[in-house]
């Protein structure tokens, strides 16, 4: 990865390298931490960070489901990722911040209400998630074998750290299986998410994604489907089959950290003419318009360091 010089923990900017922690912090062995993943882009005027009150308040939350009590404030931690992102001096187009916390050292075994809770802000420049060529090409999806945990014994909605175990383990199916992405049912059959993102197709000029029943509520989605409602294409939330999807017209997937990336193919079907279609462009660069600070009509989601 690209190292950075500083990253802010529990309220102070340490230098890179110095940003460590005890082997016996709990969350290394339990898995209760809670991430976010945030991304700041180099506009005329300078580096913004996209709905930064959005992704920080998600992280109280995601905190607050998994019971882990952040002693900052999300005011307090906005600051921290604008100082951050000023005070490593980036250079390049974007930069990607990862907020999160988790529970350090000092009590082993599972009730975790004594272990103290580490805050950590880091941030550095990350190329394209799923590659360039993807972003321009499309990627290829495999659905996983594994089905997104239940509702009944997970929390889908808290970007908890232990949730990413099932998007690890599909992501490590399809690339193994030559795809380059995973695509998660839920329990029932009907298509959750992506390993780390959020599904969208279109069939018949219709742009359709799941609800949220079983995903991550992305700010990514909430995003697109504005953008769609004032490009006047009509959206559909619903439950998705797979043997759907084999017959889009397009598909795309958006994240943080995929942006929104095309999908060619799916299981061995093409999708569409097998490259990225023409609506899946129209809302991809609408949507790099939007970050850049290209679009006036999106500013107020922008925040300028
Ligand atoms: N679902 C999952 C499981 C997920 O991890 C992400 C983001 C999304 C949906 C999209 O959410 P949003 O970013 O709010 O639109 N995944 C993050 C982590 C990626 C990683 O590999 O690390 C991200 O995009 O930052």
């Amino acid at each position: 990865m690209n190292a950075a010089k500083f990253i802010w923990m529990n309220g102070k900017y340490v230098p890179w390298d110095e940003a460590q922690i005890h082997v016996l912090s709990h969350t290394l062995h339990y898995g209760n931490g809670v991430i976010e993943g945030t991304k700041a882009y180099k506009t005329d005027k300078g580096y913004a960070i996209f709905r930064l009150n959005e992704h920080t308040k998600r992280l109280k939350e995601s905190a607050k489901m998994t019971l882990i009590d952040i002693p900052f404030t999300v005011e307090e931690m906005n600051e921290a990722q604008i100082e951050l992102v000023r005070k490593n001096e980036f250079t390049g187009d974007n930069v990607y911040i990862r907020p999160f916390a988790f529970l350090g050292y000092g009590v082993m075994g599972l009730y975790h209400k004594d272990a103290p809770v580490e805050t950590v802000m880091a941030a550095w420049e990350w190329g394209a998630y799923l590659g360039e060529e993807g972003l321009r090409r499309g990627i290829r999806l495999k659905i996983a074998s594994m089905t997104r945990p239940a509702n009944t014994s997970n929390m889908g909605k808290a970007k908890a750290s232990a949730n990413y175990l099932n998007s690890q383990m599909a992501k490590f199916e399809a690339i193994e299986s030559g795809y380059d992405e995973a695509l998660l049912l839920d329990d029932q059959g009907y298509v959750a998410e992506a390993s780390g993102a959020c599904f969208f197709m279109v069939r018949d000029g219709q742009l359709i994604s799941p609800p949220n029943d079983n995903s991550l509520e992305s700010i990514t989605q909430k995003t697109v489907i504005e953008m769609a409602g004032k490009m006047g294409l009509e959206v559909v939330r619903r439950r998705i089959t797979r043997e759907e999807i084999y017959v889009a017209d397009e598909a795309f997937l958006t994240g943080t950290a995929a942006e929104i990336t095309p999908v060619r193919e799916v299981d061995a079907r093409l999708i569409g003419k097998g490259e990225r279609g023409p609506i899946t462009e129209k809302i991809q660069s609408g949507y790099f318009d939007i970050v850049f600070g290209r679009d006036p009509a999106y500013e107020h989601y922008l925040t300028y360091i």
